[in-house]
């Protein structure tokens, strides 16, 4: 990798600190990647982008900032990027995904928060994440308490925007939501002296509805038998749609999926035939966090979806292009944001009947259902949905774990006595 320690420096970062995280993560990545067989050609492109994660990425932002173009940083999957879009200013998602982080996230935040925030938070204290370091602003969300109450300390360190997301989907929560995004438009117009207009939120719009149709099409090479790729690096692609520049990752995937198509031709598999399809539901999965997905796939199982933030949630639902003044526009941002299934909402039965409707798509032999600790919401969900597969016979089984490693025999374990049973 270049020497990037000048630019690292320019950027407030704790240089020691940071050097002991670049460590961890060849390493890491190297056995849980690279040491997969028969892996699709097209991944080279997202093993460079992970070798380079806090180096030419990062360099590009700089450089956009010198630039006069805004980095602006987010934690959720309701935060319209068709807006920062707009506005010529860049995107990036910071959910954080390492325990590396959690000392210092615990250093202000109580030991029983989220792994997610308190990594997010961590990453921010320590000064460890080049990207924090490169945000001109922040924008949080009135979500799950944890992530609400975090902001309110983030603010000591850096400005932060927050949106206040409903928690109905009624009729005036789509107009207070609609109220929202015209005050972000309001804050991101300031921020950048750009001013949002038709054409450029139509521009907007298209540039994250193609994102999303190429992640759906990447998607689709997980409803075949064969399965030419596996959910793993699937994984990896949606976690870095989060942050690499949106037209180049659409190219990217392209190539990838026209590799995908051809492997599917040929009927190219990753995996052994009778291997156990595995639909994963709940809370997100930030990078580098793939441990239930190397778990799992170590184990006997294949993933094959994800109802996840960092799976369909992130992807589903296009918004509507054909809106000619702003205010349809705003609308139709509105209906489709609100049409993501949270566990924050309630009640949300939108969630059920996605799981449901995704399990049978992806043609998936069992659920598991992922959920990273104190994450209330997402946990106690567990029960309605539960009650929903009972019902239609359908195997799940629940896996609370957090960023850790001493966990992994045991839960490699009771998977195993899943996967036979399917
Ligand atoms: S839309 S899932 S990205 S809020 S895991 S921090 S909920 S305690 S991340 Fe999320 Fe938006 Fe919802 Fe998706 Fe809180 Fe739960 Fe932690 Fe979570």
């Amino acid at each position: 990798m270049a020497d990037y320690r000048e630019m690292w420096k320019s950027l407030d970062m704790d240089l020691e600190k940071h050097d002991k995280l670049c460590e961890v993560l060849p390493q890491f990545y190297e056995e849980i990647y690279l040491s997969q067989k028969n892996r699709p050609q097209g991944m080279n492109y997202f093993n460079f982008v992970v070798s380079e994660v806090h180096g030419l990425r990062i360099k590009e932002l700089l450089e956009s900032r010198k630039n006069n173009r805004k980095v602006i940083g987010s934690f959720c999957v309701y935060v319209p990027d068709e807006v920062i879009n707009a506005a010529d200013a860049i995107s990036v998602g910071l959910c954080g995904g390492s325990d590396f982080w959690h000392p210092d996230g615990e250093k202000v935040l109580p030991r029983n928060t989220c792994p997610l925030v308190k990594a997010s938070i961590g990453a921010k204290i320590s000064a460890t994440c080049p990207y924090f370091q490169s945000c001109d602003l922040l924008v949080g969300e009135t979500t799950c308490d944890g992530k609400k109450k975090a902001w309110e300390i983030l603010s000591e360190y850096t400005p932060i925007h927050v949106m206040d997301l409903p928690q109905m989907k009624r009729e005036k929560d789509n107009l207070h939501w609609q109220d929202e995004i015209k005050i972000f438009i309001d804050k991101i117009e300031n921020l950048t002296g750009n001013k949002i207009n038709e054409e450029n939120l139509a521009e907007g719009i298209k540039l994250i509805n193609e994102k999303r149709r190429v992640l759906k099409r990447l998607y689709e090479f997980r409803k075949f038998d064969k399965l030419p790729i596996s959910g793993k690096d699937v994984l990896l692609i949606s976690q870095i749609a989060f942050y690499d520049d949106p037209k180049r990752f659409i190219e990217k995937t392209n190539e990838l999926c026209d590799e995908l198509e051809k492997r599917v031709q040929n009927g190219i598999s990753v995996f052994e035939e009778n291997t156990p399809r595995i639909l994963i539901t709940g809370t997100p999965m930030a990078i580098p966090n793939w441990k239930l997905h190397h778990i799992i796939e170590s184990s006997g199982g294949a993933v094959v979806c994800e109802e996840t933030c960092t799976g369909t949630r992130y992807f589903e639902n296009l918004v509507d292009e054909n809106g000619k003044t702003l205010d349809e526009q705003i609308k139709a941002l509105s209906d489709r944001y609100l049409n993501i299934n949270c566990a924050c909402f309630t009640p949300n039965k939108g969630r059920i009947d996605d799981i449901l409707r995704l399990y049978k798509e992806y043609n998936a032999d069992g659920i598991v259902y992922f959920t990273l600790p104190f994450c209330t919401t997402y946990a106690t969900e567990f029960k309605k949905v539960k009650d929903a597969l009972d019902k239609k016979g359908i195997p799940v089984i629940m896996i609370e774990t957090d960023y850790g490693l001493q966990d992994a025999g045991q839960i490699k374990t009771r998977l195993e006595a899943f996967f036979e049973m399917l």
